[in-house]
């Protein structure tokens, strides 16, 4: 039995130097990369980029100790009444049935637990719902399957985001998330965000972002976002939309307002031919692409 308590001796030392080592590689990506995309084994949520995902997700942590504190203590009573009051120890069982000051603390704290729950619940959703002086405006058009942007304070620069196809991944490039026009927008700017669809409905959805906007046809939804730290931040429509709703990633670039300006200039030049080609086709272009083709040059 030695070599048993040896090997697991040596077993444990391995096991803690591993451990050791995922949790410095955790704190160390964590510190460096804002980059947010979920991960295997992700436990938790995305880390927050913005003030209302980190109101969100200390909203979160704290209905999690309430929600931990109430499932201890139903716990705490349950295993009182199986030892105190099992058949053994407690033969004869009181004929009890009411008890006035009990029935009212049942119904009365959890109601005051709920209150107190709510008020802190209501104050987040006025603070997600409002828009606070937005510097630049957005807007993001779902579409069976893809996204286009449109930023109409910036010169009516507007494009379409699509998914980069398996066969088309470059090395790093994120399956089934990266896309080949993703949006960029700068940081510490607070950014008004207008959802709207072309056909079904849609859902823009960044969870790092806090931001979740239905986009439906013939309704202009609104949301906003400021990012706080530069990085790319992926998201997915997370609205069941057709056959194709997995496909339709969400990928954001924040970048510093610089970085932003100078973007700005090369997008209007890359992205100018979609607005000379005009919207028509380009809806014609999505339902057959053969006909598209053919519809093309009548230059609408
Ligand atoms: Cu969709």
């Amino acid at each position: 039995m030695v070599w048993l308590s040896l090997f697991t001796k040596q077993r444990s030392k391995q096991v803690l130097a591993v451990l050791a080592l995922a949790g410095v590689g955790i704190a160390v990506t964590a510190a460096i990369a804002w980059a947010e995309a979920p991960r295997p084994w992700q436990l938790g949520m995305q880390a927050p980029a913005t003030p209302v995902k980190e109101r969100l997700s200390a909203f979160h942590d704290e209905l999690l100790v309430i929600i931990f504190l109430i499932a201890l203590f139903v716990l705490g009573l349950l295993l009182y009444v199986i030892i105190r009051f099992n058949q053994r120890r407690n033969p004869v069982p009181t004929r009890t049935s009411h008890n006035t000051v009990i029935e009212m603390l049942w119904t009365v704290v959890p109601v005051l637990i709920l209150v107190i729950i709510a008020i802190p619940s209501f104050k987040l959703m006025y603070f997600m719902d409002r828009v606070p002086n937005p510097d630049m405006t957005i807007k993001v058009t779902g579409h069976q399957w893809y996204w286009s942007y449109d930023y109409p304070d910036q010169g009516d620069l507007a494009f379409d985001s699509n998914l980069i196809p398996e066969s088309d991944l470059k090395p790093g490039q994120k399956r089934l998330l990266d896309v080949d026009n993703p949006l960029v927008v700068p940081v510490d700017t607070v950014i008004r965000v207008y959802v709207t669809g072309t056909d079904v409905i849609h859902s823009w959805f960044i969870p790092s972002f806090g931001v979740q906007e239905y986009a439906v046809i013939g309704r202009l939804n609104e949301s906003w976002m400021k990012v706080e730290h530069p990085g790319v931040y992926y998201g997915q429509c997370n609205q069941i939309c057709g056959v194709n709703h997995a496909f339709m990633p969400i990928k954001v670039e924040a970048v510093t307002k610089d970085e932003f300006q100078r973007w700005l200039q090369g997008a209007k030049k890359k992205y100018a031919r979609r607005e000379e080609r005009g919207d028509a086709v380009r809806v014609a272009a999505t339902s057959a692409p053969a006909d598209a083709a053919r519809l093309a040059p009548a230059g609408n």
